[in-house]
């Protein structure tokens, strides 16, 4: 590995720390914020990534369903929810969701990544409907579904206590939940950008329970609105200490906030400069996480490619179908094949490795050949 050359001097006994293996605090946390050093950072970043992972870099090939976009909470950040009658409100029917489902098994998809909407009418039995509808057809796919937000909502309109609704989620197939809705846990935050959400104490208690009961989950921050640095630090640290308590997250994903046709389309967009330097500031302050996602589809694959050196180490799924930053204003594809992922990943110098969800290696030659086609379905996807 190059050398490490530190041009700003508040790093400087962050780095000693970092090289130390000692774990950092909030005041280094915001000074890393606040440090113009991207390099050192990087570099500091970089070197606690390879000696989790080597020149390892993950990836995995899934498929992200949407069921619908009508929802209740009309948050400031978002582009995708909408009102029922809103010109492009959807609410796929059942069978598409399983034709969708199905169509990825027959591609290869070991994970369906499923958030959606806070429906008005929809009750909870639909959804654990929906994940038996699912396992029954898809068996071998993991079901990464339902943020604690949507969970939250559960609860609320089922009447059933948080505990309940996970157990009951489980039971119908549910095997891990994705790390969406976290935002910055800070209530000034959550005020501005997401008023009708479950709290940042609620979203934290909800992933405290799924862990409890075995379901693990990822997290993840939205960064890039109107935030502050300390804000940004409160919210990393605060899962810092619960992943000390549960050890159930399996990644943190940072997300790039995009502004283009939210309640806060006034906002400038993130740069790169500061996407690396969240890929890396997550990295050196959560030090109990053992992955860190650089998601393409918000980042770019350029710059998430980057990301592989500045603390990443999973650059995310073949993801299929996009909604919620492409409603936002993403330019990137909705799809990226496998063959790209690994490309991207070598060329960075790293070796890919597909994973499932729980990041075992996926080892193809040992898995039985997917179902053949169903005649009714049309649309195909070569991953
Ligand atoms: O919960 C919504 C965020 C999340 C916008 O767990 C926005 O593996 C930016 O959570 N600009 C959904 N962000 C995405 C997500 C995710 C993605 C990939 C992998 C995983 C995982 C989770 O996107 C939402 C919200 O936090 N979001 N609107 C927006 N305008």
């Amino acid at each position: 590995m190059s050398e490490l050359r530190i041009n700003d001097e508040q790093l400087k006994p962050i780095a000693d720390k970092v090289i130390a293996g000692e774990r950092l605090s909030l005041d280094d946390g915001i000074a890393m914020y606040r440090s113009p050093d991207l390099l050192a950072l990087g570099w500091l970043a970089n070197s606690v990534r390879e000696k989790r992972h080597g020149d390892t870099c993950f990836f995995n090939v899934n498929r992200h369903i949407n069921p619908t976009n009508i929802c209740v909470a009309h948050c400031k950040l978002c582009a995708f929810g909408r009102d029922p009658n809103a010109p492009g409100a959807y609410n796929f029917a059942l069978e598409e969701i399983y034709q969708r489902a199905e169509q990825g098994m027959r591609e290869g998809a070991t994970e369906f990544h499923m958030v959606g909407g806070l429906h008005p009418d929809l009750p909870f039995e639909y959804f654990l409907d929906l994940m038996r509808g699912l396992k029954k057809r898809c068996p071998s796919v993991h079901l990464k579904a339902f943020t604690m937000v949507e969970v939250g909502y559960f609860s609320r309109i089922s009447k059933k206590s948080i505990r309940e609704v996970l157990v009951a989620l489980k039971e119908a197939g549910v095997d891990s939940l994705p790390g969406g809705g976290a935002e910055i846990f800070h209530p000034r935050v959550r005020k501005i950008i997401c008023d009708h959400k479950v709290s940042g104490q609620q979203w934290l208690n909800i992933a405290r329970t799924a862990h409890e009961i075995g379901l693990r989950s990822n997290a993840t921050m939205l960064y890039g609105h109107v935030e502050t640095e300390e804000e940004r630090v409160d919210h990393l640290l605060k899962l810092r200490e619960l992943q000390d308590e549960t050890h159930g997250f399996s990644a943190f994903i940072p997300l790039a906030f995009h502004p283009a046709n939210t309640g806060l389309a006034h906002l400038p967009p993130t740069t790169g400069y500061h996407d690396l330097k969240s890929i890396a500031i997550s990295r050196l302050l959560l030090d109990n996480f053992e992955h860190i996602k650089a998601y393409w589809v918000m980042l770019t694959p350029s710059i998430a490619q980057i990301a592989l050196r500045f603390g990443a180490d999973d650059l995310d799924g073949t993801v299929v179908e996009e909604k919620i930053y492409h409603d936002a204003g993403a330019k990137t594809a909705e799809f990226t094949p496998r063959a790209e992922l690994e490309r991207l990943i070598r060329e960075a110098g790293r070796v890919p490795v597909e994973r499932d969800t729980l990041y075992r290696p996926v080892d193809r030659s040992k898995m039985p050949p997917p179902p053949g086609p169903r005649p009714d379905v049309t649309i195909s996807i070569n991953i």
